[in-house]
């Protein structure tokens, strides 16, 4: 597919490396078109040469600045050999076309490194270059376009070897508008410093800013409006009200939580957000019907109902988790919510609401409520990477995703105890998902696809396992004056990571707890197993683990 290389317009202002490039091309038998110095080169070399000005019926004028700019060099750059309408009309105008552009540009960033003159400077900004080099870029189909004398060597080699094929053609392309952009915006900085320093007002105030502005925190430095223009939507404060905060949509066609369709309620804040992510993430890491609440980061209640069933049933498990923690929190589900959702929800003190959609009744009774803000996701959830800022740096990392082969129950070990009866296996299958939500060391009881118990954020396991078996024990709804159920006792558990010792399974164990299921992996894995054992106990391992600090 190479196509050969019968007329080269050849107009340098590095002549290093022509003289090598015009005898290959003249061996070549290609038929070489110059400007004024370049010809001159060229000549010396006694390798025959057509000016420019015998081309274009043009002598050079204006000191240079007009050269080449002309049909007759234009059209011969731009025709596309492919259309026949394009040929024709070249033949008309007896334009002959080209077959190779070998341009470099003025030295405008050398002028300037050198503290030239602002005339010299001026005068050091290539027009007719960098539109010979993207006319040939542009039309790669027919021309192949060189911008590098470091790229002499083996455009002659390919001259020589019959010519570019289309893929190097395009390659050469990139290259030349890598250079032309890296020279327009040499040249637009340069302006923008003459304005700067003449005190005249900027015209492109975005890039003087980040210029001017500390990389750190120039996000935060802008004016709204700045912010604005390049997508940075203002929140009323950060996490704490003496922090400023912004919000970023990475991708428009993909608005995820940050971009979310905002349906009613006040606007968001930072902290909202935090939550609303927590929250989705929990919930859509479920294929049940599913509903989180978050507070703080953490779900106080999550739970799934049997498929087919009305959403509303997965959230008031989910509520019934921690009722009283449930006020003022942020509500998620990866199901429409009903209308029965809705009035289950409208009574509760609730931030945000987030849901794929809201059945039209739903949606009029939840903008009853003036402060919740209720958002419309769109999509799966998607996170591909996660950043976090260090001292001195920040650490990126592939998402912690629920797609390990540990995640399914199909691939755990029966460690300790009988295997698991299908129901049981289906509330550990709920636990282990259910736990990747809370914050470690995480702990999760659950009974009958909802969480019963949570233990999270604490810095030994024994304290959590300690604080899900109280919260379970402590906050399930009861009548006044009674004590509250023993939500402990049957119900089964799941562990983000491996008990170091057995003191926190057995914990689980004094509480009634019917099955466990943790990664395992810990040296001491054979005592856990024992206890469960010695307690008639199921203990699954999965060999994954789900952090989350
Ligand atoms: O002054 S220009 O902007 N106007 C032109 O028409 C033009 N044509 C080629 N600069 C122009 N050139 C540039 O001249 C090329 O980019 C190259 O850098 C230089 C080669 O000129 P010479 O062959 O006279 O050294």
């Amino acid at each position: 597919d190479k196509q050969p290389i019968r007329r080269a317009l050849v107009s340098v202002y590095d002549k290093t490396g022509l003289p090598e490039l015009a005898r290959a091309l003249a061996d070549a038998g290609v038929e070489i078109v110059s400007t004024g110095s370049t010809a001159a080169t060229i000549r010396e070399q006694g390798i025959d040469v057509v000016d420019v000005a015998a081309v274009t019926g043009f002598p050079e004028m204006l000191d240079g600045r007009v050269k080449t700019l002309h049909p007759k060099v234009h059209g011969g750059i731009l025709a596309d050999r492919r259309l026949e309408d394009h040929v024709a009309q070249l033949e008309q105008h007896g334009i002959a076309p080209f077959d190779l552009v070998v341009v470099n540009l003025y030295p405008f960033e050398e002028t300037v490194a050198a503290g030239g003159t602002f005339a010299e400077i001026i005068e050091k900004i290539d027009i007719g270059g960098p539109s010979m080099v993207r006319g040939a870029a542009k039309n790669f189909a027919s021309v192949a376009v060189v911008v590098d004398p470091e790229d002499y060597r083996t455009a002659a080699e390919a001259v020589v070897a019959g010519g570019f094929s289309l893929d190097e053609r395009q390659e050469l392309a990139a290259v030349a508008f890598t250079r032309t952009a890296e020279y327009d915006s040499a040249i637009s900085d340069w302006m923008l410093e003459q304005l700067q320093e003449l005190d005249l007002p900027v015209a492109d105030a975005e890039d003087q800013d980040e210029e001017d502005l500390d990389p750190e925190t120039y996000i935060l430095d802008m004016s709204d409006e700045d912010a604005e223009s390049v997508g940075l939507r203002s929140l009323r404060y950060g996490e704490n009200p003496h922090q400023r905060a912004r919000v970023a949509v990475s991708d428009e066609d993909e608005p995820g939580i940050a971009g979310a369709e905002q349906l009613g309620g006040k606007a968001m804040s930072y902290n909202n957000y935090v939550d609303a992510d927590a929250a989705v993430r929990a919930a859509y890491d479920h294929e049940l019907p599913c509903v989180a609440v978050i507070k703080h980061n953490n779900p106080c209640g999550i739970a799934v109902a049997p498929e087919g069933e009305d959403i509303a049933l997965a959230h008031a498990r989910a509520h019934g988790t921690d009722p009283v923690s449930a006020y003022g929190g942020v509500i998620a589900t990866n199901r429409t919510v009903t209308l029965a959702m809705a009035q289950q929800v409208k009574p509760v003190f609730t931030e945000v609401i987030l849901a794929p959609g809201y059945e039209d009744e739903a949606l009029e009774l939840l903008r009853s409520k003036k402060n919740l803000r209720i958002l419309r996701l769109q999509g799966a959830y998607r996170r591909p990477v996660e950043v976090r800022e260090i001292w001195g740096g920040s650490l990126i990392q592939d998402a912690d995703a629920i797609d390990a082969e540990g995640d399914e129950p199909g691939a755990w070990t029966l460690a300790a105890g009988e295997a698991a009866d299908e129901a049981t296996l289906v509330d550990l299958a709920f636990a282990w998902r259910a736990v990747r939500a809370v914050k470690s060391n995480a702990i999760l009881l659950a009974k009958d696809g909802a969480a019963v118990g949570i233990g999270m954020g604490q810095v030994n396991r024994l304290d959590s396992c300690r604080l899900a078996v109280s919260r379970a024990n402590s906050l399930g709804e009861h009548a006044e004056g009674e004590e509250a159920p023993e939500r402990a006792r049957g119900a089964v558990a799941a562990s983000d990571a491996f008990f170091p010792f057995a003191d926190g399974a057995q914990i689980l164990i004094d509480a009634g707890v019917r099955a466990i299921v943790q990664p395992g992996g810990s040296i001491r894995d054979e005592e856990v197993i024992e206890a469960c054992r010695a307690a008639g106990v199921t203990l699954y391992l999965t060999g994954t683990r789900h952090f989350a600090h």
